[in-house]
């Protein structure tokens, strides 16, 4: 790799060592990035041990979204002694950033020693059947953005993209998720009717402007990937409302009991046996 290519992978090595330093845990088993209607979501999964404002790590951007918040946690995993990492924001691609900047929470994971990276995110649902507060599994994505996070000949596999043995334990814990495609698009204007009829033809269910470019920068680091989207409107044309970020965040609220439960038990399983 050229040194302008190896330089965000140095920042999240420098960041991993800085949460060790600032947290007084050494690794990470597990990490998770909260989405639009998930802040609340993580308070189940165990004992928070360290908490601190993201920009006080290299490499982490303050929120630009009210209702996303920029803390990092460290949090040990009631049950299984686990460690997690919680990434209260992310980085948008919209903020125009750069990629390197969307993926670096998830990079920084995985230099924590973390194996699994459970990507959470608030996004429109085209199936008219989910109302907004309704949790879905992703099965699989569209990356809509023309981004990679992947610089030169890089052909990494995405076949088993969001990793089956993952799924199968979230529909243990809850056998009434549905799984759906979920498809990113740059944003961050909302989609147009016409937009969403193009999305449902080429087979997605969910639209959203995240978790894409994290799950392929996730499974080049050889994380195991979980993405689970609430769905907090449905997307533009499908009900014949228009969006407000307002609704976003009341079928966030509404919703926090479920998808909290949801998100502890299936941490809970998949650090069974990690600490
Ligand atoms: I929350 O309807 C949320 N995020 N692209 N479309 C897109 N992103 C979203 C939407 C939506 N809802």
């Amino acid at each position: 790799m050229t040194d302008s290519a190896s330089a965000p992978y140095q920042l999240a090595r420098d960041a991993a060592a800085a949460i060790a330093e600032a947290s007084g845990v050494p690794a990470h088993d597990l990490a998770l990035v909260l989405g639009s209607g998930w802040a609340g979501a993580a308070d189940l999964l165990g004992e928070t041990v360290w908490q601190a404002d993201a920009t006080s790590i290299p490499g982490f951007r303050p929120p630009a979204v009210a209702g996303h918040v920029g803390t990092l946690r460290s949090i040990r995993v009631e049950g299984t002694g686990a460690r997690a990492l919680v990434l209260g924001a992310r980085t948008h691609y919209y903020e125009g950033a750069g990629v390197d900047a969307v993926v670096h929470g998830v990079r920084t994971a995985a230099a924590t020693g973390a194996r699994t990276m459970v990507l959470t995110n608030g996004c429109g649902g085209i199936n008219p059947d989910w109302a907004p507060g309704t949790p879905v599994l992703i099965r699989d994505q569209i990356n809509f953005t023309g981004a990679t996070p992947l610089v030169g000949a890089n052909f990494v596999d995405l076949t088993d993209l969001y990793t089956p043995a993952l799924r199968q334990i979230a529909h243990e814990v809850d056998p009434s998720l549905d799984e759906g495609v979920y498809m990113q698009f740059s944003g961050p204007s909302y989609e147009t009717p016409a937009e969403v009829q193009m999305a449902k033809v080429i087979g997605a269910d969910l639209v959203g402007m995240s978790t894409t470019l994290e799950a392929i920068a996730a499974r080049e680091a050889g994380l195991d990937v979980l993405g689970i989207s609430l769905v907090t409107n449905l997307a533009a044309g499908i009900s014949g409302e228009a969006l407000s970020h307002e609704e976003v965040l009341q079928a966030g609220r509404d919703a926090g009991p479920r998808i909290s439960r949801l998100l502890a038990e299936t941490v809970r399983r998949i650090t069974d046996g990690a600490a």
